[in-house]
């Protein structure tokens, strides 16, 4: 067998089109909008041959795959390698990696732990510090704003809510970056980031021990979950490290991206400051416009078809999530952002079984943000180029000079 990426190498239907671009080159990752158009434009689906897989780029399809769980697993893996033949770089995730019915407990256990009732008490603490932050931010003459406001808003939140009674900042961002990074191929992007597996893994792991948690916190739901028998001891821990997988890199990623569209747009800035009630809205199209993961992948468990187009069991599907939310056939202007928006439908929640069960949180910790930036702030603009920083699963900033005028 012809292994490429720990997945099976194949020859591709021959009406799916051929196209030899690498969407994890350095420069497609930073500026990925010209590969977004021409992987819509050449197809439903292409056949990349440098890793040996398919991409999909519109939304239609993309929808589709993302939505039939049966036909399109997670449990082989969300990136490029099929677990079905290789050893996993961690033990895999028994809520994102796994599918129907091992998924259905656990996904039940964390979608209580992450509700709205459940998350309902975090609202008052998230804006506390949201306002600690900006009032010291709108001091300043400029800031560096992925390191000052996009990651010091979650770190400050996150891991509280959660109930860590130690938490580490670089190591907590870190982990986020090993996870997405290890999405995809083994090129320099993934081996840079598991070069810190030594340091970070055995921090991460020990970090969700019962012990290591306060009895009031999200991670302390989860034991309690063990404690009533839905799940067992080491799943409850499994669950936490999901927490710390998916929680903090992604929300880091939506501040970052948000204050990136609001510099670049300032008449849409002004609607939101006229009325702050637009931060949920501004916050979704934010999603739409700038995905915080950009691509997670499905593998064929069986021969099938998408678009009227044979897919062969064992067959990797990029789904390009950014791209689908860009796409002219769903959306009018995509490549305009617009607070007032309401871009309903967007993908970069995902969508079907395994849609963001974070997303309250998310919107939580992203409201409270833009709330508070929109009562505070008259003016946001750059004091610098943003740099975009190159991750194999998620479109982020690496850093962003920031001004903020004060209202
Ligand atoms: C799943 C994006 C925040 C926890 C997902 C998926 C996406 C996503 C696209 C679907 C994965 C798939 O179908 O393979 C985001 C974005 C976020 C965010 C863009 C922030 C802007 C969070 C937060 C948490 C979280 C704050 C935890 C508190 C999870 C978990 C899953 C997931 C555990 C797996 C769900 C399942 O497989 O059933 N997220 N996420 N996410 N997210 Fe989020
Ligand atoms: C996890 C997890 C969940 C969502 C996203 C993610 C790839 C990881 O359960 O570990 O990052």
């Amino acid at each position: 067998m012809n292994m490429i990426e720990g997945h099976m190498a194949f020859e591709p239907s021959s009406d799916i089109p051929v196209w030899n671009v690498d969407p994890y080159a350095e420069e497609v990752l930073l500026d990925p909008a010209s590969y977004y158009a021409e992987l819509r434009a050449r197809g439903p689906l292409v056949y990349i041959p440098k890793w040996s897989v398919l991409a999909s780029g519109r939304y239609e399809e993309t929808r589709e795959i993302f939505s039939d769980h049966n036909r399109f697993v997670s449990s082989r893996g969300v990136g490029l390698n099929d677990f079905k033949y290789g050893k996993p770089w961690r033990p895999p995730s028994i809520i994102l990696e796994v599918d129907p019915p091992d998924h259905t407990k656990t996904r039940k256990v964390m979608a209580r732990a992450l509700s709205p009732k459940a998350i309902a008490g975090l609202k008052e603490q998230f804006r506390q510090t949201a306002e600690a932050i900006l009032d010291q931010l709108i001091m300043r003459e400029s800031f560096e704003a992925v390191a000052e406001l996009a990651e010091a808003f979650p770190v400050a939140v996150f891991p509280k809510a959660v109930g860590m009674v130690d938490s580490d900042r670089r190591r907590l961002v870190d982990y986020g970056a090993m996870v997405f990074n290890a999405l995809g191929p083994d090129n320099k992007f993934r081996r840079n980031a598991m070069a810190m597996a030594p340091d970070i893994v055995p921090w991460i792991t020990a970090a969700c021990a019962r012990d290591r948690l306060t009895k009031d916190g999200l991670g302390a739901l989860i034991y309690g979950a063990a404690d009533d028998g839905e799940v067992t001891e080491a799943e409850a821990a499994m669950l936490v490290r999901s927490f710390l997988s998916a929680g903090v890199d992604t929300t880091v990623t939506g501040i970052g991206n948000a204050l990136w569209c609001l510099a670049s747009n300032p008449d849409e800035y002004r609607k939101l400051r006229a009325d702050p009630s637009l931060a949920r809205p501004c916050f979704e199209e934010v999603l739409r416009f700038t995905s915080p993961v950009h691509t997670f992948a499905r593998t064929a468990n069986h021969d099938t078809q998408v678009a009227g187009r044979h897919i062969a069991e064992g067959t990797k599907i990029l789904c390009v999530l950014a791209s689908a939310n860009l796409d002219p056939q769903k959306w009018d202007d995509p490549e305009v952002f617009r607070v007032e928006r309401k871009p309903v439908g967007h993908m970069a929640f995902g969508a079907g079984i395994h849609g963001c069960v974070g997303q309250n949180l998310a919107r939580l910790e992203l409201e409270t943000v833009l709330t508070v930036l929109a009562e505070k702030v008259e003016r946001v603009e750059f004091a610098g180029e943003p740099v975009w920083r190159p991750n194999n699963a998620i479109h982020a900033l690496d850093h962003m000079p920031l001004r903020f005028i004060a209202r």
